[in-house]
């Protein structure tokens, strides 16, 4: 049993096409994928505004909230709750450029239109967390944006986002590529620049996906450290990424146990949870992976984070005092290798 309430999102058990090859999975309808994550254990879900409201663009706001009202009903029904929701803007005609700092003006007003839906949506859903995962934020080609601009108009749109509802809190999940080359928001450390700058910091946090972090090339344990020393970590992505490559969201420790171990430790040991944080699993479904069997990836991925919570609860910090004291950071490290392989 974990001390953790986790989430995952629709995506999460997604069909399986990638970059050189089509779906190769059916679409399981979203009522079928809530009551499998209610099985598995899942304490809520999470959204993108489309996740739960297909085809908003063409609606109105009323027609919105009426079909966010459904959803509603359905976790209602198996008792979950909804964590945040995400206006998913790197999908869209108007965004192929990105959204919040697009060089065209009308685009920039799309994007905060859909970030408006999505805080509406999150009211009917009952949840006061926006995630921004700025996907198209950034550049391929380096000279085409101004960044200098971009920045500012990043913090613009938070601040618009803030004083829409004033219960509200963004949460900004960066990402340092893909689908961009260079992002505006690339590390935990932007996220609190940013924060700091926007007109209600306390209302703007940070989801640190470990292979987010993977990729920018930094520690994710650290990375989670360095926003929960500001009090703004909102949530968390655990997965794991096999080095710096395109995105994996491989199953949490399935590439590195140690920095996965490291993960739950910090977690831990600054009580993360106590303020109704989630550990939301951004972990995706092998492309390889039967229909049948295509919910492992959750199950593993809560199965690891459970063991390493006992690894951490074993964890002797005596010895790891009395191994600080004598700087013998060999003996360290050897005594959490030997924790990890169950040889202590
Ligand atoms: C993309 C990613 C997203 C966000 C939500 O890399 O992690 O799924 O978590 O928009
Ligand atoms: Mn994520």
């Amino acid at each position: 049993m974990s001390r953790f309430r986790f989430t995952a999102g629709p995506w999460n058990v997604h069909e399986g096409a990638d970059a050189f090859g089509p779906e190769v999975r059916a679409s399981i309808p979203l009522e079928e994928k809530v009551a499998k994550f209610a099985e598995l254990g899942l304490s809520g879900v999470q959204f993108h505004d489309d996740d739960a409201v297909p085809g908003l663009n063409e609606m109105t706001e009323g027609e919105i909230r009426a079909e966010a009202g459904k959803i509603r009903a359905l976790l209602d029904r198996y008792n979950l709750a909804a964590e945040f929701v995400a206006p998913r803007l790197w999908m869209d005609p108007h965004t192929v450029d990105g959204g919040f700092t697009s060089n065209s003006a009308e685009d920039r007003e799309f994007a905060l239109w859909r970030a408006y839906r999505s805080i509406d949506i999150a009211r009917v859903l009952g949840c006061n967390k926006i995630v921004l995962w700025l996907a198209r934020e950034g550049t391929l080609c380096a000279e085409s944006k101004n960044p200098v601009e971009n920045v500012r108009r990043l913090i613009d749109a938070v601040n618009a986002m803030l004083r829409y509802d004033d219960r509200i809190e963004v949460l900004i999940e960066p990402k340092p590529n893909e689908p961009i080359d260079r992002s505006f928001c690339p590390t935990t450390g932007h996220v609190m620049a940013i924060s700091a700058a926007t007109v209600d910091p306390a209302r703007v946090g940070c989801v640190l996906e470990s292979a987010h972090a993977i990729l920018a090339g930094l520690d994710p344990a650290n990375e989670m450290a360095f926003a929960l020393a500001f009090s703004k970590l909102g949530s968390v992505h655990l997965n794991d990424q096999n080095g710096m490559k395109f995105d994996q969201d491989k199953s949490f420790g399935a590439e590195n146990l140690r920095q996965a171990f490291n993960q739950v430790k910090v977690l831990c040991e600054n009580n993360y949870g106590s303020r109704g944080e989630f550990v939301g699993l951004d972990v995706k479904v092998m492309r390889t992976q039967r229909a049948e069997a295509c919910y492992q990836h959750i199950a593993n991925s809560i199965r690891v984070v459970e063991m390493l919570e006992k690894k951490v609860e074993r964890f002797d910090y005596d010895y790891q005092a009395k191994c600080v004291a004598a700087r013998d950071y060999e003996a360290l490290e050897g005594y959490v290798l030997r924790l990890l392989l169950g040889d202590v």
